[in-house]
């Protein structure tokens, strides 16, 4: 391989690492907390479509990525978040209170 293909390459896996990065960074989603389970390190939510899941409108219990997560809400708060697929598991990667 000659350099100038392998810096073409190389510029291509750039380019789709910011895609997404981009996208993940754009799809978060309107929810609503319905129970808190801080020992299981877990949270119920309300919640919109989720669009990078393909996932329509819901109630269900996600994981959370950090636990502390679950110390800036509380059941009833409208929130917004973050959600993917991780090894099989639908886990909150970001989680904020909307005030
Ligand atoms: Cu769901």
């Amino acid at each position: 391989m000659n350099i100038g293909i392998k810096a073409m390459v190389l510029a291509l896996l750039l380019a789709a690492g910011n895609l997404a990065a981009a996208q993940s960074s754009e799809s978060m989603t309107n929810g609503e907390v319905r129970r808190v389970d801080k020992a299981a390190e877990r949270i119920t939510l309300k919640h919109e479509d989720i669009k990078n899941l393909e996932m329509p409108a819901m109630t269900m219990v996600f994981r959370v990525s950090d636990p502390a997560m679950l110390e800036r809400v509380k059941v009833g708060d409208k929130v917004r978040f973050a959600a993917e697929d991780v090894k099989g598991n639908v886990t909150l990667m970001k989680l904020e209170p909307v005030r």
